[in-house]
């Protein structure tokens, strides 16, 4: 037993080893806008086994799994002190989620989950389960944690044990060591989930994008990417929502949708990436989208490609929850490169690259949503038409063949 204790012990050190130190490779058929990386950048067998075993063969005699991990997924990201950092979801086998920090140094590969997971501090109210981190630098010094806090609904009857509110919890901290929790967000939405933090001040107030719903999972009347002003993050408080990007029929978004991370600024406008979710025979599917809006009214969006920024691709599709895409994290690097971190499915974390100037063409020049098929051909036909007149290198490659009387 022994001997067994301390062979399967080597065997699963060299094994998790080899894993962290495995280089990730761009895949070769990207579409120009976003390069996905081959391998997914976190998973449930990146968190240390020293978290999930008690490494003691004398009270561990099996080397049993003490602490079961079954998934990491939606982090939070930033770079800091030259380190690409990220505060991933990570998930217990008993449904609990909790937050974690990796590091790597390229952004792409290598991550280390620091020694400790994050002891969040609680409110008066403590939290039954909290995830999905939004992480943002903010010009008022501190770094914000903005994360969902779910708690069982307590005007639920007894025999209803899966009625849940959710609100937004939120922290601070500087060095993603020690966090400061402040109050819970109010706001007039009975859930709230997704809610992000703008990096800068508007009109001397802190800004944040929410999401108002009005059931767990259901949108209701709520549903859209809200925005409101509020006067300090002690005590955080939205009198007024507004909804920014409203659900649509029809689209990605048709059903509900939230905001990503927090937007990046840019020279021309600031560069959202959000998820839309519709139902479908086989549930929810979720995906990525991005918008622009205005640096002179936060609130104007003045682009909006159509559809799907990123789907689910080939092992994405399938995890916890399939079908799924989500993302809260990406960093802008001072080289213009920007890491996208999302996650497939409810169950491992991915990167792909990008650039600021990528992404500003794919926003302001790809076509906006026509809302009918009729239009969505108009599209497709303006750019044949202008592939057959261009006369630039890689143009006026028109070979299907057409139908004549
Ligand atoms: O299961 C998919 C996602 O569902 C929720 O997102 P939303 O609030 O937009 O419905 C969140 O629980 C998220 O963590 C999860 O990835």
């Amino acid at each position: 037993m022994l001997k067994n204790f301390y062979t399967r012990l080597e065997k699963m050190e060299k094994a998790q080893e080899q894993l962290l130190q495995r280089r990730n490779e761009m895949r070769e058929d990207g579409n120009g806008i976003i390069d996905r990386y081959k391998y997914p950048v976190l998973t449930a067998a990146h968190t240390p086994l020293h978290w999930r075993y008690d490494l003691n063969r004398d009270t561990n005699p099996w080397l049993m799994e003490r602490f079961s991990i079954n998934a990491v997924l939606n982090a939070g990201a930033i770079k800091l002190h030259g380190k690409y950092l990220v505060v991933a979801r990570v998930e217990g086998a008993d449904r609990k989620s909790f937050f974690a920090v990796a590091e790597s140094a390229n952004g792409i590969d290598n991550f280390r989950f620091w020694d400790y997971p994050v002891q969040m501090p609680e409110t008066d109210v403590p939290d039954t389960n909290i995830y999905d981190m939004r992480l943002v630098q903010h010009e008022d010094g501190w770094i914000y944690g903005l994360f969902c806090t779910e708690r069982r609904d307590p005007a639920a009857p007894a025999t209803d044990q899966s009625a849940a509110i959710a609100q937004c919890g939120i922290a601070r901290t500087h060095d993603l060591r020690q966090w400061e929790r402040l109050p819970d967000l109010k706001t007039g939405s009975p859930q709230q989930r997704n809610v992000v933090l703008h990096p800068e001040f508007v009109n001397g107030r802190y800004a944040l994008y929410t999401r108002p719903q009005d059931k767990f999972i259901e949108a209701g009347k709520g549903g859209g990417i809200g925005f409101g002003l509020c006067d300090c993050m002690e005590e955080a408080v939205i009198t007024e929502e507004k909804v920014i990007d409203p659900k649509v029929y029809h689209t990605v978004y048709e059903m509900k949708n939230g905001l990503g991370p927090a937007p990046i600024r840019t020279e021309k406008g600031w560069l959202h990436l959000a998820h839309g979710v519709r139902n479908t025979a086989a549930g929810l599917r979720y995906v990525l989208y991005m918008f622009m809006t205005s640096l002179d009214d936060i609130t104007r969006v003045i682009y909006k490609p159509a559809g799907y920024f990123m789907a689910p691709e080939g092992d994405e599709r399938v995890g916890d929850v399939s079908n799924v895409l989500f993302s809260n994290g990406w960093i802008a690097d001072d080289d213009g490169t920007v890491y996208i971190y999302y996650a497939s499915s409810d169950t491992r974390l991915h990167v792909a690259v990008s650039s600021v100037d990528r992404l500003l063409d794919y926003v302001m020049h790809t076509a906006p949503d026509g809302f009918t098929s009729a239009a969505s051909v108009q599209v497709i036909n303006r750019i044949i038409e202008k592939n057959s007149t261009s006369t630039a290198t890689g143009a006026g490659r028109i070979t299907g063949a057409s139908y004549s009387e």
